[in-house]
């Protein structure tokens, strides 16, 4: 167990209770909001935000949803991140010590030459865009979020795969002294997750190094994570530090816990259910009631051939 020091809690954590309920209230507001694209997501944002770097962002990106935008608190703060802490709010405040910078991505496996490569050079060779897409965690809330990033197409083509490569697997940093919830064999670390390679070539997926215009927070996968829009959320793993290209179908680390409850694929689908709950609904944070949860969580439009002829309940 990690006792704060009060020499650790910043100042930006130290609310007055008037000023935090002031606060919901502006949440409230700024929840009900639609944000077309091209509008300044800032009116979302508050004090504690600004905290994170902003980011030039060159464009407004494709598949833009014409939904309300989730508020930055919920984002930031309903995360998961196992690696810190199975408890939310505790991985939030662990992961505020993850150090990211120098961050490298090692390139292996089936490609041209082996490689590393330097997160500051991506984002001088990408420019950015932004894309406001759904995002649906298996636990069945969701969130409309404003990610910064460039197409994950553009990082497989840099890796530069041999024609025999089918998949391509990512790992996150494990880093055992700041990294506490590791201790626990909860899921095999580092924490690990893959795609069919025409799945990350495919224009919806996203390499993510932001989000609401500025850095991504440490509990959000700083400084690069996948964004999966049509997977569940554990699909789209959290700072990675390698990707590996194969022929065979690699290991993920949630079917590697359980293979009855967490497929390969993690497609979002209302008809097939979690063995332990159902996923037709969902609850869309910040606001009342439930939604009906979509097939590929609303990009079935997208999805055209990828999944023809693949049955989706073996599948899932
Ligand atoms: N490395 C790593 N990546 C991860 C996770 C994790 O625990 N560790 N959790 C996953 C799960 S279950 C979800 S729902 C999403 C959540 O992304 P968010 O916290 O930015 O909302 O991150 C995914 N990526
Ligand atoms: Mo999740």
């Amino acid at each position: 167990m990690l006792i704060k020091k009060p020499t650790d809690i910043r100042p930006s954590e130290i609310t007055p209770e008037n000023l935090y309920l002031r606060r919901r209230e502006f949440i409230k507001s700024a929840g009900s909001l639609l944000l077309t694209a091209g509008a300044a997501p800032s009116i979302l944002l508050g004090r504690q935000e600004e905290e994170f770097k902003a980011l030039k962002i060159a464009k407004q990106g494709e598949y833009t949803v014409n939904e309300s935008v989730t508020p930055f608190s919920y984002a930031s703060t309903t995360i998961n991140y196992y690696e810190f802490s199975m408890r939310k709010r505790e991985a939030k405040e662990r992961a505020s010590s993850m150090k990211t910078r120098p961050w490298t991505i090692e390139v292996e496996g089936d490609v041209k030459t082996p490689k590393t490569l330097d997160i500051d050079d991506l984002l001088r060779r990408f420019p950015l865009e932004e894309r406001i897409y759904r995002h649906r965690c298996v636990e069945a809330w969701s969130m409309v979020i404003p990610w910064v990033g460039f197409p994950l197409r553009e990082f497989i083509n840099l890796c530069e795969p041999t024609s025999e490569a089918k998949f391509v697997q990512f790992f996150t940093l494990l880093d055992r002294k700041v990294m506490p919830g590791t201790r626990i064999d909860v899921l095999r670390w580092p924490y690990r997750e893959a795609l069919r390679l025409d799945e990350a070539l495919h224009p919806l997926s996203l390499m993510s190094v932001g989000m609401y215009g500025r850095i991504l927070p440490n509990q959000n996968g700083a400084p690069i994570r996948l964004v999966i829009p049509w997977k569940y959320g554990f699909k789209s793993i959290k700072s990675i530090v390698r990707a590996r290209f194969s022929r065979k179908i690699p290991p993920t680390s949630w079917n590697q816990a359980n293979a009855r409850e967490y497929g390969f694929y993690g497609n979002v689908n209302p008809k097939v259910n979690h063995p332990r709950w159902s996923q037709a609904e969902e609850r869309r944070l910040g606001e009342g009631g439930r939604r009906k949860t979509l097939l590929f969580n609303g990009y079935a439009d997208q999805m055209e051939d990828l999944y023809a002829g693949l049955d989706l309940r073996r599948n899932y």
